[in-house]
């Protein structure tokens, strides 16, 4: 039998559904997803099976004109994830067209060594009339020699299977890159501070969730087949730790257990969440904790 596998780069503007297709061809949840831009920060694996074929998906931060220390290191890690990849997926969201940060990134894909293998993607079909998705097709493919096209709701489903199927016979002959069994190439500490950090964005408002990160301090088995988990918040300013907190600590509270609550689901055992809000100042700069992120400030410069 032969088999196949490699990686496939998820690349796109912030909020345009690369998480959500990540975890939509593995068939679980791998890689956190909120309405809110910025959610991604770090390239996160996803692994889906496709016939004989392994695909292994990397999920980036989407691509925009970074800032901040934070946004670079991201910008960074998402186009090291498109040139490391055999295989490059452009997503564009369908009802926002052509916009001046997709004209950026088709520039850039230009430079790209790999560019033959960018595959274009528009996604969230499902908000649009079908004579703009045909009209927006032809206008990107006449901009970018994409190796082919596809229309998706990667919420939905809808086109996905077509899209797995050519990304499984796109893929180079070679030996899987994974166990059959494994899903995902991120460390369970890790997704679990992403799981709070998705709970934690989807309660509270505007800038807040870009200025806080989560750490999983300690990880605990217990004999009894549970587990023991702590988490530290940080916030970077004094004042966002109330916010965090809530009115008798009732957002911490919810955030707790609705992050326990997916964390247990996905463990398959009951878990004891521990959290705890912490302030520290300048985080946003600190290259030790990027380089936990899995990213590289240097990168970033
Ligand atoms: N209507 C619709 N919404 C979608 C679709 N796919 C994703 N979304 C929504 O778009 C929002 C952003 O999705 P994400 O998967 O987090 O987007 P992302 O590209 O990973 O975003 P960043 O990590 O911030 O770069 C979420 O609210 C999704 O539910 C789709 O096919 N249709
Ligand atoms: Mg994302």
């Amino acid at each position: 039998m032969t088999t196949r596998a490699g990686f496939v780069a998820l690349i796109g503007e912030p909020n345009a559904g690369k998480s959500t297709l990540t975890n939509r061809l593995v068939g679980a949840k791998v890689s956190i997803v909120t309405h809110k831009v910025q959610t991604t920060r770090a390239r996160i694996r996803g692994v889906a099976l496709e016939g004989d074929a392994q695909i292994v998906l990397v999920d980036t931060p989407g691509l925009f004109r970074p800032k901040r220390t934070l946004d670079r290191a991201m910008v960074a890690a998402a186009w090291g994830g498109a040139s490391d990849a055999d295989i490059v997926v452009l997503l564009i969201e369908a009802h926002r067209g052509i916009t001046a940060g997709v004209e950026a990134i088709l520039e850039r894909l230009q430079d790209l060594s790999n560019r033959a293998r960018v595959a274009l993607a528009i996604n969230k079909i499902d908000r649009v009339k079908a004579e703009v998705l045909l009209a927006l097709s032809e206008d990107l493919n006449s901009r970018f020699p994409f190796a082919e096209t596809f229309m998706i709701s990667a919420e939905r489903g809808y086109g996905c299977d077509d899209l797995k199927r050519w990304l499984g016979d796109a893929l180079p002959e070679g030996p899987w890159l994974y166990p059959e069994d494994q899903i995902a190439d991120l460390p369970l500490r890790m997704i679990a501070a992403e799981t709070t950090r998705e709970k934690l964005t989807l309660r509270l408002h505007q800038e807040l969730p870009y200025q806080l990160t989560v750490e999983t301090e300690s990880w605990e088995e217990r004999e009894d087949g549970t587990a023991r988990i702590d988490q530290i918040v940080y916030v970077a300013r004094d004042g966002h730790k109330g916010i965090v907190l809530g009115h008798k600590g009732e957002t911490i509270k919810a955030v707790s257990k609705a992050s326990r609550e997916e964390l247990e689901e996905f463990l398959g055992r009951r878990v004891h969440l521990f959290l705890q809000v912490k302030v520290r100042p300048g985080w946003l700069d600190e290259a030790e904790r990027f380089s936990e992120m899995g990213l590289n400030i240097k990168d970033g410069k």
